[in-house]
């Protein structure tokens, strides 16, 4: 092994990560005791008023139980194999008979469906079955391929079971046999990524590599010429692409060039970020140096010139994608809730290549912001786009990709989003910390409890905090008998002049070595030891690069990790209209009846007064108001209303 393989990063186990109080915690709380089930009925279609489902029902269907017809988009069954993958994560960390059970008839129905050779696509062998793999442009085949398989090794990881793992195999099998450049076997891959990052996780849970050299060839084949979405589109007689490749034509399916070739981040977001992960997997898995490169090249692009303050990406509404470096507007973003998500497996997937805080600090920004946006407090709405600026009677009128920017909904009949925030929450477990060879590195923090063995050597380690609405973060080091590793702290970007005190002695940060954003606590632990780690959260003015023309000069607040925003439910309508004084002290102050409670940020503003005439040359007169920002991840939780995120000072 080389010394930077050593030190590769690894998830601990889900069940050993608890989550037990605060802000994540309550999350994931909320996700296993409500969202969990919600989806269960909405995936069912019992869900009064919310738009229907029909995954479950296509299941049955193809599995000769039910009479009826196949409902929903060609990806449909991909809903319920991420919401497969958030029941197994709860299975893992809170074992729950009933949900087990429910599973185990869901995966004999999937088993019944399966085809005699593996296939499994109940929009394919339901209405299209002569049409199987002729449309890999459009019609995910492979997409929903990746999310079964990535269900079945969930399922695999928290129960111990086999059956879908069996079911997903089979299918792998299948895809392996069909695709490649040999005889008789098709040259392709998928218009929507998600089939590469699949693979691998296969691989590593069955230790079959063969499946990740399957997911290192749809990498390698993607945008090689002659470019196969092309002969593929001639072949079906068609002329034109479809509307949304227009602009970007293949570079919308990140299919116009060989991906190691890729500079800048394009195309649809979503696509994006998945192959973008699977490319940071294979650069580990297979010690491929070229698409670490790209990797590091594609992130250096994202963070300083494509990423929203929220954390989110994919500006452009029209089709999802990304747009200009810099274009990033507040209010016609189109942020996806799930292109966030695919962030956060991007940056976990560097970050677990290599300990740099910055992989972190985006996960942290991406999670608390975006992620945190799409779904709401009670659990059961969710946002599919994410802007940062609403005034919803303008919103609506451009209803952009068919989404709804003003409220949050109950299901979407394109509904990626909503289960891909649950899987995501459910897991939790797997950002918080990670192994390595010499010790911990604690990335997210949370309260809870971490246990894990380090040469042999069990060590638990007990995290006591408020954050993010408190700046202490105590930690107690438990191991077995004394043992010499190495705790690494994360210090966020955001944070200047962070402290730490070991058994009571308190000093600076700086006093101890920083490597690439993680203070590193090396000693020989006794159990009982106590870190408390401070890092202090003053409200930060946060500004763009001039170049990001839509809020050149305005101003965001950020406390901590989290952005906050100004709701029409505090201030009364036209948010624009409200200017933050340079000078104004900003105070905080826990709020605990406030959206569930949270840390709010007050002080004085002004408000412009309408003006006599459209134009006028006089000067506008202001009045002051009391003013309130709350986080922006509980926006939209009291009603439809303005939301303003990037603030004018006066
Ligand atoms: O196309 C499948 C999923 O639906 C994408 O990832 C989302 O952007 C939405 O288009
Ligand atoms: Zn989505």
């Amino acid at each position: 092994m080389t010394k930077t393989a050593m030190n590769y990063l690894s998830a601990l186990p889900l069940r050993d990560v608890r989550l037990t109080r605060g802000f994540l915690a309550e999350r994931a709380r909320l996700v296993r005791d409500v969202v969990i089930p919600y989806q269960w009925e909405a995936l069912n279609d019992r869900v009064a008023g919310a738009e229907r489902s029909g995954c479950v029902h296509n299941f049955q269907v193809a599995a000769g139980e039910k009479p009826g017809k196949f409902h929903g988009l060609f990806w449909q069954d991909s809903d319920l194999a991420k919401w497969i993958e958030a029941a197994s994560y709860r299975l893992a960390t809170h074992p729950d008979p009933a949900l087990d059970a429910e599973l185990d008839r869901l995966i004999a129905t999937m088993a019944k469906a399966q085809g005699e050779d593996g296939y499994l696509n109940t929009y394919f062998q339901l209405v299209e079955p002569h049409n199987r793999w002729a449309n890999l442009r459009d019609c995910h085949e492979l997409y929903v391929a990746g999310h079964m398989i990535e269900a079945g090794v969930a399922h695999f990881q928290a129960t111990g079971k086999r059956t879908l793992l069996e079911v997903v195999g089979r299918f792998a099998d299948l895809i392996e046999r069909t695709f490649g450049v040999g005889p008789g076997q098709i040259p392709g891959y998928c218009g929507h990524e998600e089939i590469e990052l699949a693979l691998v996780r296969l691989a590593r849970a069955t230790a079959e590599p063969r499946y990740a050299r399957l997911a290192a060839y749809f990498i390698d084949q993607r945008g090689r010429s002659p470019n196969y979405l092309l002969e593929e589109t001639r072949r079906r007689g068609e002329d034109k692409l479809p509307w949304h490749m227009f602009f970007d034509g293949l570079a919308t399916l990140q299919a116009d060039r060989p991906v190691r070739e890729l500079a800048e981040p394009v195309g649809h977001a979503v696509r994006q970020m998945y192959l973008l992960a699977a490319m940071a997997d294979l650069a580990r898995d297979l010690g491929d140096a070229s698409l670490r490169r790209s990797c590091d090249a594609l992130w250096e692009s994202i963070v300083r010139r494509h990423l929203y303050i929220t954390g989110g990406v994919g500006a452009e509404p029209y089709g999802e994608k990304f747009g200009e470096p810099f274009d990033l507007p507040p209010d016609r973003a189109y942020a996806e809730t799930c292109a966030a998500i695919g962030v956060i497996f991007f940056a976990r997937r560097m970050l677990e290549l290599e300990l740099r805080g910055d992989y972190a600090d985006v996960i942290e920004r991406s999670l608390y912001n975006n992620v945190l946006s799409g779904m709401s407090l009670d659990g059961t709405k969710f946002f599919y786009v994410n802007p940062l600026e609403v005034v919803p009677a303008v919103a609506r009128r451009r209803y952009d990709c068919h989404q709804v920017k003003t409220q949050r909904v109950g299901w979407f009949g394109c509904a990626c989003c909503p289960p891909n925030v649950a899987r995501l929450f459910a897991s939790l477990g797997d950002y918080v910390a990670s192994l390595r060879p010499d010790g911990l590195a604690l990335h997210l923090y949370a309260e809870g409890d971490l246990r894990f063995t380090l040469s042999g050597k069990e060590v638990r380690l007990a995290v006591r905090t408020d954050y993010p609405w408190t700046e202490e973060i105590a930690i107690e080091v438990r191991p077995s008998e004394p043992a010499e590793f190495t705790v690494y702290l994360r210090i966020p970007a955001w944070c200047r002049g962070a402290w730490v005190a070991i058994n009571g002695i308190r000093s600076s940060a700086g006093i101890f070595p920083i490597a690439s954003g993680y203070l590193v606590l090396d000693r020989l632990w006794q159990a009982g030891d106590q870190i408390v780690l401070t890092l202090p959260m003053p409200v930060e003015r946060m500004r763009a690069d001039p170049r990001v023309s839509a809020v050149a000069g305005r101003v965001a607040l950020q406390r901590g990790p989290l952005v906050y925003c100004l709701e029409e439910a505090d201030h009364g309508a036209n948010l624009a209209a409200v200017r933050l004084p340079k000078d104004a002290e900003l105070t905080t102050r826990f709020d605990d009846a406030l959206l569930g409670g949270c840390v709010v940020i007050e002080g004085r503003a002004t408000r412009l007064q309408p003006g006599r005439a459209l134009y006028d040359a006089g000067e506008t007169q202001s009045v002051g108001l009391p003013f309130r920002a709350v986080p922006y991840g509980l926006w939209a939780n009291r009603g439809e209303g303005e939301m303003r995120v990037w603030l004018h000072e006066a």
